[in-house]
């Protein structure tokens, strides 16, 4: 997975230190394996370390973007199908931290009350888990945000739950096209609380930003290079 040269994407990437993504880097490197994939609350893992969960629309990228992330094609099932997820499904992070798959929202094939009881569970994970440090919320770069992304974010602000915004699908675009999309979402999201400033754009076809977003996911989760077992920075 390589940027192509010349892309120009790249300054878009938010600003890390090279420390901080060779840390996201090692890190999305451990083993990582999958737990269960629950569709009731009585079915979560045990709250017992830092977790990040990985939501948006469906069809965003979600799955995919948790394989890019570890390095792994087939650990989150994929489909060109929208709603294909429809378990939150967990991974353990070599037991540094949880990686949450969640099922798309606002998708609306199957019976309405279907998609209500998905949504109902989404939410309610979202807004009871202690554990949860902070929610990736993916955003089409081709659509920007949507209605059903805004109400996300107005559920999440009440509920005090941390997020980020993370483009994905950058490749689709063309860069100056990124870079307006960047900024509109940047400028929406300055007006909700609980969002984080910085909108991370990623592609998972071709690897752009997931260092940046490995590193983004590791801080978030409040891991830090020196207090992690068995990291070792390079320069030490
Ligand atoms: N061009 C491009 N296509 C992508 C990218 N990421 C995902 N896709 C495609 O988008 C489709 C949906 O990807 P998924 O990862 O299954 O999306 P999801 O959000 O997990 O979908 P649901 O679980 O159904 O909500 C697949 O056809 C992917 O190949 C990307 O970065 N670039
Ligand atoms: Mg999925």
């Amino acid at each position: 997975m390589t940027i192509p040269a010349g892309g120009g994407y790249e300054q878009f990437l938010p600003e890390i230190g090279p420390e901080r993504l060779a840390f996201g880097r090692w890190l999305f490197a451990q083993e990582c394996t999958f737990m269960r994939g629950v569709v009731k609350m009585d079915g979560l893992p045990p709250a017992d370390r830092p977790e990040i969960a990985f939501a948006g629309r469906s069809n965003v990228g979600k799955s995919s973007l948790v394989n890019a992330l570890t390095g792994r094609r087939t650990l989150a099932r994929v489909s060109n199908t929208p709603g294909r997820t429809r378990e939150l499904n967990f991974f353990n992070l070599a037991d540094h931290a949880n990686l949450a798959d969640l099922p798309g929202y606002g998708y609306a094939r199957t019976q309405r009350k279907l998609v209500d009881q998905w949504t109902k569970v989404i939410f309610q994970y979202l807004r009871g888990r202690a554990t949860l440090k902070r929610v990736m919320l993916l955003v089409d770069a081709r659509h920007g945000l949507k209605p059903f992304d805004i109400e996300a974010m107005k559920a999440l602000d009440e509920s005090a739950v941390s997020y980020q915004i993370v483009l994905t699908k950058s490749d689709k675009l063309k860069t100056a096209e990124l870079g307006a999309v960047i900024r509109k979402t940047a400028e929406t999201a300055a007006k909700h609380p609980a969002a984080h400033p910085v909108i991370c754009p990623t592609s998972s076809e071709i690897g752009l930003g997931i260092d940046h977003l490995r590193a983004l996911a590791a801080d978030a989760a409040g891991l830090e290079p020196d207090a992690v077992a068995g990291y070792k920075p390079a320069s030490s």
